[in-house]
């Protein structure tokens, strides 16, 4: 199907969504939230749990500000080029180490149950993702953003994630992912969320007035590449790690290669509701059923 075709389709069923989610109240009665910017907590928690999306039960491994468990990844924000104290608690059972990518900054071995004292580099304004360097806590969903400065605007953050409940099973009980093996996602999140679900997301569903900018941090922690389609705006590429030649191009369409972490400047110039989805269709459903997964709005209030 084209986009034109999509679009309306995918308009419909967003309309059709909405009313049974909220009972066709207006969203513009939603109060147009600014992002509230979460602080680097004092310690940073690796957290076993269960979470679930639209009937799928799977284990995961989180990073979270303390150690009651939550389904969602902590980002955080931090001062441009100021090193950053940690204290990182390994809640698993096995050796993680913590990860930020970072060149020249290599990552701390976190061994179960003991807090480890560790300095963050001084990040020049940007995104970053951290995560554990093993395949265990990145097939499990350890992941989450460090964002650099670039707060003179609201700066929204988009983790994406795919999961295979199998994969995901096999790896929990110490098993390992098999390359030969077809990967057959079923759920596909935006901050640990599936749509309907992206809308109450204070940090990714973006809600700006009109005449007004933001920043949105978009970050593939997932394991296969995506493309996401902006509906009614094209917006500035300010970083893109695996694109270096996309860099101040204004795009509507944007691919983010497997570990790609990208952060792009919004332009708010007309008000309206607009989707933004994963432009593979299998991404925009819920274990099958459309519509879902890695979809969610630019909610542009007049
Ligand atoms: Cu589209």
């Amino acid at each position: 199907m084209g986009c034109e075709g999509y679009l309306g389709v995918m308009i419909s069923s967003l309309d059709r969504a909405w009313r049974a989610r909220f009972g066709g109240v207006l969203l513009v009665a939603l109060a147009p939230l600014i992002a509230g910017a979460q602080q680097m907590p004092d310690t940073l928690w690796l957290v076993p749990g269960e979470f679930v999306l639209a009937g799928d039960t799977m284990p995961a491994l989180r990073w979270l500000p303390s150690a009651d468990w939550d389904t969602v990844n902590v980002s955080f924000h931090v001062a441009e080029s100021a090193p950053q104290e940690l204290v990182v608690v390994n809640g698993d059972t096995v050796d993680h180490a913590f990860d930020l990518g970072v060149e020249g900054w290599s990552p701390v071995v976190l061994p179960p149950g003991t807090p480890v004292g560790l300095t963050l580099p001084a990040l020049p304004a940007g995104s970053y993702a951290y995560g554990s360097d093993s395949e265990r806590g990145h097939v499990l969903g350890a992941a989450g953003l460090v964002i650099s400065g670039l707060n003179d605007l609201p700066h929204f953050h988009w983790n994406l994630g795919d999961w295979e409940p199998s994969r995901l099973a096999e790896v929990s009980a110490g098993g390992t992912v098999d390359p030969e093996a077809a990967y057959v996602p079923r759920q596909f999140t935006v901050n640990d969320r599936i749509f309907p679900n992206t809308l109450t997301d204070p940090f990714g569903h973006v809600q700006i007035g009109v005449g007004t900018s933001c920043y949105i941090t978009i970050a593939n922690q997932g394991s296969m590449d995506h493309v996401l389609h902006f509906h009614g705006f094209h917006v500035e590429v300010l970083q893109a790690t695996r694109h270096p030649e996309r860099l101040g191009w204004t795009k509507d369409t944007m691919p983010f290669l497997m570990g790609e972490v990208a952060v792009v400047r919004l332009d708010a110039f007309q008000p309206g509701m607009y989707p933004v989805h994963n432009h593979n269709l299998i991404a925009v459903t819920n274990a099958g059923l459309y519509p879902g997964g890695m979809i969610t709005h630019l909610n542009i209030a007049p």
